[in-house]
């Protein structure tokens, strides 16, 4: 009898670990709709983001939102609510608006891109959240709740992804393009650098340099077809935004991709994003002690930057 007992009690305790361990395992992996690609994706753009002084980004890094972040509510307007908040239009005009906005606009992007920065400024714009067809724990702790809502009640969805079934969900497209130089490198420093977010020197000159060689020829033919794709086969509207742009006529730009939304500017906020744009992000260069291209790498990719950009209508210089 008590041999029994001490049976069933050794039976339900692993049945209990096991049970938990399977719980947690689960909590911290849950399947994504892609699962050939990390989903893990961090402030790449900002190396800062990832530096000795933030050592994780998902602890005590909180966002001074303009204003409360909320989902877009079509159903029911708040008639009081929006005249308060969106004080340049009137209400009928909002609500007309948010009616007519079209089901679901992609933020579509190579890695690497800048994408985090935008719907960061697109939230601080309009106070509405921006999902993404990812969940990233690090950004949904960091001011992004939205992870992994791709419906009409965030104001756009991210994706990396690109062919016709990413690009069946939405109706209209925002194309992020960054120089793949810069984009590479930024994609490489978020595969590789763990929590300092930086790649080492050392993991460029892996294998006499194959490594890296490998990354970038890959990693070109991926930013060229992500931009290509979606400009010329995608048939939803679509609007190209470069980074540079982004970086250098932040205000102009956010006008024009709220335009392009169909979203109404409310002028406070706009001046509050433009006085935030930085927000806990400072941009520094990561200062290398090499280049980490060489010539004919960067041959190649000015030559494939070039030709994308032109069928993307950029004049380079
Ligand atoms: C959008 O998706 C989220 C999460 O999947 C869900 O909770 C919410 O109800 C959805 N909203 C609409 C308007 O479909
Ligand atoms: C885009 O369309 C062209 C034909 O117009 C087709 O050859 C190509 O495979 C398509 N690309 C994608 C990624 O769907
Ligand atoms: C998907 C797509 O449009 N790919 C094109 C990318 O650009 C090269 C030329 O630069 C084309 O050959 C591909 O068809």
């Amino acid at each position: 009898m008590a041999l029994q007992g001490w049976r069933f009690f050794g039976v339900s305790a692993t049945i209990i670990i096991y049970i938990g361990g399977v719980l947690f395992l689960s909590m911290n992996n849950i399947p994504g709709s892609h699962p050939k690609r990390p989903r893990i994706e961090r402030f790449a753009e900002f190396p800062s983001f990832h530096s000795p002084r933030f050592p994780m980004p998902s602890r005590k890094m909180t966002i001074r939102w303009c204003r409360d972040l909320k989902y877009i509510n079509r159903d029911l307007p708040i008639y009081a609510d929006y005249k308060s908040d969106f004080y340049t239009a009137l209400p009928s005009d909002v609500s007309a608006a948010l009616q007519s906005l079209p089901a679901l606009t992609a933020l579509a992007s190579f890695p690497g891109s800048g994408n985090t920065w935008l719907r960061y400024l697109l939230q601080q714009a309009t106070g509405i959240l921006t999902g993404s067809i990812y969940k990233d724990y690090g950004l949904l702790k960091t001011g992004f709740p939205a992870e992994n809502v791709c419906n009409s009640s965030v104001l756009l969805v991210k994706t990396h992804e690109w062919g016709s079934k990413a690009w069946a969900p939405f109706s209209k497209a925002i194309l992020l393009v960054r120089d793949p130089e810069k984009a590479i490198i930024a994609e490489f420093n978020r595969q590789s650098g763990g929590h300092i977010g930086f790649a080492s020197p050392d993991r460029y000159k892996r294998t006499k340099g194959k490594y890296w060689q490998q990354f970038v020829s890959n990693k070109l033919k991926g930013w060229e077809m992500m931009n290509l794709s979606w400009a010329r086969n995608f048939t939803g509207s679509i609007k190209v935004v470069f980074y540079d742009d982004l970086v250098h006529h932040t205000e102009r730009e956010l006008r024009s991709i709220l335009d392009f939304l169909q979203f109404p500017i409310n002028e406070q906020l706009m001046r509050c994003a433009i006085m935030r744009k930085e927000g806990i992000f400072r941009r520094k260069k990561r200062l290398l002690s090499f280049d980490p291209y060489t010539e004919a790498m960067r041959a190649e990719v000015q030559n494939r930057r070039r030709i994308v950009y032109g069928l993307l209508g950029r004049q380079e210089p």
